[in-house]
C-alpha cells in the first residue's frame, strides 16, 4: 500500500456512473485529489495493487487507506467538508435512503445492464428488464411531488448517488423514456444535466500513465 501522498488519489472513469457520483461528492466537498482516470480494458498494474478488486472509483487517502466502493468515497469526502449540506437531514430516514440504495444496485442496476447491453447476456428480452424498472422510476417521481429533490428541497447526496444511473437509462430511448410523462423526474435530471457541476465532473483527462506529471484537481 503507498501511503503519505500530498493528495489523495482518485482512480477513475469518466463514463462509470460510480465513478460520476464519487467526482460529485469530491467536487462538493471542494478536496483537492490527483486524478488518474484510466480504461477499465487496460487496468494499470498500479491501480490493481492497490485494489485488486479492479472496479472504479478507489481512492487512496493521504494516510493510504484504500476507499473502493463509490459510497464509501462519497462519505469520506463529505464527513471531511459538506458546505452545500449534502449530508443534512432530509425527509427520509437513514433505512430509507439505504433501501432506495439498495434497490438501486441490486435490482435498477442489473436490469439496467440487461437492457442497455442485451447483447451481452443470454435469452434475454430487454425490454422486460426495461420495463422492470419503471416502478423505480415512478417511485423516485413520487419523491419529488413533494419536494425539489429527492429528499428535500435542495439536492443531496442521494440526487447524485442515484442520478448517474437514471440517467443512463434515459439514454438508452430517450423518445420513449419521454413519453413516460415522468415530468418531475425529467426537470430533476435536466437540472442536474445543465448544471455546472455534471459539466465539471464531466470534463476530459487524459489517460493516466505512470510516469506522468500529476493532475490535481477538485473538478472545479
Ligand atoms: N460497488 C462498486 C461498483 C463499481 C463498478 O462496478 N464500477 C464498474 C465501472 S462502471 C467497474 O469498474 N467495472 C470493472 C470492469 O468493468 O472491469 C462501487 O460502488 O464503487
Amino acid at each position: 500500500m503507498e501511503a503519505n501522498f500530498e493528495y489523495p488519489i482518485l482512480y477513475t472513469f469518466r463514463r462509470c456512473p460510480y465513478a460520476m457520483r464519487a467526482r460529485f461528492a469530491i467536487r462538493s466537498s471542494k478536496i483537492k485529489v490527483e486524478v488518474r482516470e484510466i480504461k477499465l480494458q487496460e487496468k494499470p498494474s498500479e491501480f490493481l495493487k492497490s485494489s485488486p478488486k479492479g472496479t472504479v472509483p478507489v481512492l487512496i487517502t493521504k494516510s493510504g487507506q484504500v476507499l473502493e466502493e463509490s459510497l464509501d468515497i462519497i462519505n469520506w469526502a463529505l464527513n471531511i467538508n459538506d458546505p452545500d449540506k449534502w449530508l443534512g437531514k432530509g425527509k427520509l430516514q437513514d433505512r430509507e435512503i439505504k433501501n432506495l440504495l439498495d434497490e438501486l444496485e441490486i435490482k435498477f442496476k442489473t436490469n439496467l445492464d440487461k437492457y442497455k447491453y442485451p447483447s451481452r447476456f443470454s435469452e434475454i428480452d430487454s425490454h422486460f428488464n426495461r420495463d422492470q424498472n419503471l416502478c423505480f422510476l415512478e417511485k423516485l417521481n413520487s419523491y419529488l411531488k413533494n419536494n425539489k429533490s429527492l429528499n428535500c428541497e435542495h439536492l443531496t447526496f442521494l440526487d447524485y448517488a442515484v442520478f448517474p444511473f437514471i440517467r443512463q437509462f434515459r439514454n438508452v430511448d430517450q423518445e420513449w423514456f419521454d413519453k413516460l410523462n415522468f415530468s418531475l423526474l425529467n426537470n430533476w435530471l435536466n437540472q442536474i444535466i445543465d448544471s455546472e457541476d455534471f459539466s465539471s465532473i464531466m470534463k476530459k483527462f487524459k489517460k493516466w500513465e505512470p510516469n506522468d506529471l500529476p493532475i490535481y484537481t477538485n473538478f472545479e
